[in-house]
C-alpha cells in the first residue's frame, strides 16, 4: 500500500483521516475502525484500496495510483486476445473492496422507462440469451502523452487499449424485458466504486450511450472476462461493455442503469469531460463549454506488438512484424509500414475481425536495407478511407482521441 501525498483530500492538514472519511469507512466496513487514532499519517487503510497490480504483469505501468490508472507497453499487448493480466486499468475512484455476485443487482430506471425493474444476476444469467463477443476497449485519453503542448490528466503512451472476450447478456434484450419509452435518447450507468473525497454521495462517473449504440448486437451486460469471472478492478461481479466508443461509456461495477429522455448528465458526461471542439483549434486554444461534441465513435489506430521497441537484428535478417488495428464501429481496411520515415510504404497482412468492434490482426515482414538505425511505422485505414494521421492528429483541451501511428525502433547491427 503506498503512502499517498498531503494533499490528498481523504486527510486533513496534518495528514490525519478526515472525520467524514472515518464516517465513510466505518459505512463500508460496517465495523468501527478499533484504533482508528493510531492510523499513521495518509494512511489509507487497505479496505477501500485494493492494490490492483498484485494481479497484473509486473511490465506494466503504473501512471497515477490514486486512483490507479495502468497502461500496458505495446509489445505486452502481442496476444490476439488481450489476458486480464495484461488489460489497462482506468479507475476514477476507488474501486468497492469487495463484491457479492449472489446479492448482486442490475435496475433498469429512468424517466423513459415503461417501469422501472431489478434484476437479480442470477435471473439475467437465467433469462436472456448469452453472447460473447471481442471488444475494444480504449480509454479516449489513450495517446495523450502525444500531445503538444501538453494538456493535462494521465499521461497515456500507447498502452490504454486492449481487447478481451466479453460475455454476457445484450442489453437491448434486457430493454426489452423493461419495457422502453417512445421519447428514450440515452442511457447512463451508475457503479458502486467510490468517490476519491470518500463521500458516499459524490458520483465519481455515469456516463452513457445514444439508444442506437445502446441497442447494438455488441453492447452488453458482462459477468465474465476470457471465460472467467471478471475481476474486481474491471468492474467485478457486473459491467457495461460498449466497444468501440470511449471505454469510459463501459461502466465497472455495474448497478443501474437509467433510460433518459434527454442527453444523460451523470459525472464526467457534462464539462469538457470526453468531449473535443466541435470545429478544429489551434494547438492551446481551449474554447468555451458550448462549443464541444461528445466523442462517440474512437478514431482508426494501431499498435506494433512484436518485435519490442529497440530490437537489435543481425544484418540480413528479415523482420517479421505483428501487431493489431481497430477503428471505433467501423473495421479495418489496410494497414501499412513504412521503415523510412514514411517516405515508403508496405502493405501488411490484415485479417478480419473475429466479430464487429473486435481489433483485426495484421503481419509483415520488411527487408532492412543496409545496417543502422531504423523506426518502423505502422498505418491503418479504416473502411470510410480515413488513415491515421502520422504525427499528431487535431489538437484539443483535453488530449483526447491521439491515433497517430505507433513506431518502434530497430537497429540493424
Ligand atoms: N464505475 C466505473 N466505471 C468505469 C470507470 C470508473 O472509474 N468507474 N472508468 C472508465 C474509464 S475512463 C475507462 S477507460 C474504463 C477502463 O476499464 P478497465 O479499467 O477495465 O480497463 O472503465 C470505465 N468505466
Ligand atoms: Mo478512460
Amino acid at each position: 500500500m503506498a503512502l499517498l501525498n498531503p494533499s490528498d483530500s481523504f486527510f486533513d492538514r496534518r495528514g490525519f483521516l478526515k472525520k467524514s472519511s472515518l464516517a465513510t469507512l466505518t459505512t463500508l466496513i460496517g465495523a468501527d475502525i478499533a484504533f482508528a487514532d493510531k492510523l499513521p499519517q495518509h494512511y489509507l487503510p487497505l479496505v477501500v484500496d485494493v492494490d490492483p497490480m498484485a494481479d497484473k504483469n509486473k511490465g506494466l505501468v503504473v501512471l497515477n495510483d490514486k486512483p490507479w490508472n495502468v497502461e500496458t507497453p505495446a509489445h505486452l499487448l502481442d496476444d490476439a486476445v488481450t489476458p486480464a493480466d495484461k488489460l489497462f486499468i482506468r479507475n476514477n475512484g476507488l474501486a468497492p473492496a469487495t463484491v457479492d455476485p449472489t446479492t448482486w443487482t442490475l435496475t433498469i430506471n429512468g424517466e423513459s422507462v415503461k417501469q422501472a425493474k431489478t434484476y437479480k444476476l442470477d435471473d439475467l444469467k437465467k433469462r436472456f440469451k448469452h453472447y460473447t463477443y471481442q471488444l475494444v476497449l480504449e480509454c479516449a485519453g489513450n495517446g495523450r502523452a502525444g500531445y503538444l503542448p501538453k494538456t493535462a490528466g494521465n499521461q497515456w503512451t500507447d498502452g490504454g487499449v486492449g481487447c478481451a472476450e466479453w460475455t454476457g447478456v445484450r442489453l437491448k434484450d434486457i430493454l426489452a424485458d423493461v419495457g422502453i419509452k417512445e421519447d428514450a435518447v440515452y442511457i447512463g450507468y451508475y457503479g458502486k466504486d467510490l468517490h476519491l473525497s470518500l463521500d458516499p454521495k459524490k458520483e465519481v462517473i455515469s456516463r452513457g450511450v445514444p439508444m442506437r449504440k445502446a441497442l447494438e448486437d455488441e453492447t452488453l451486460i458482462a459477468w465474465a472476462m476470457n471465460g472467467q469471472p471478471i475481476p474486481l478492478v474491471h468492474g467485478a461481479p457486473l459491467r457495461l461493455v460498449v466497444g468501440g466508443w470511449p471505454a469510459s461509456t463501459s461502466g465497472k461495477w455495474l448497478h443501474t442503469i437509467a433510460i433518459r429522455n434527454k442527453v444523460h448528465d451523470g459525472a464526467k458526461m457534462t464539462g469538457k469531460s470526453y468531449r473535443v471542439p466541435i470545429n478544429p483549434v489551434e494547438p492551446g486554444v481551449d474554447p468555451p463549454e458550448d462549443q464541444f461534441r461528445i466523442i462517440e465513435s474512437m478514431p482508426v489506430k494501431s499498435l506494433i506488438t512484436f518485435p519490442q521497441t529497440g530490437a537489435m537484428l543481425t544484418k540480413e535478417q528479415t523482420l517479421t512484424l505483428r501487431g493489431h488495428a481497430w477503428a471505433g464501429d467501423r473495421s479495418v481496411s489496410e494497414v501499412s509500414v513504412s521503415y523510412d520515415f514514411g517516405a515508403t510504404w508496405q502493405k501488411a497482412n490484415l485479417k478480419p475481425a473475429k466479430n464487429r468492434l473486435a481489433w483485426q490482426h495484421w503481419t509483415a515482414e520488411v527487408k532492412l536495407p543496409k545496417p543502422g538505425y531504423y523506426e518502423i511505422w505502422a498505418r491503418a485505414t479504416d473502411n470510410a478511407g480515413v488513415s491515421q494521421p502520422m504525427v499528431m492528429p487535431q489538437w484539443n483541451p483535453e488530449g483526447y482521441c491521439n491515433n497517430a501511428c505507433h513506431r518502434i525502433a530497430v537497429k540493424v547491427g
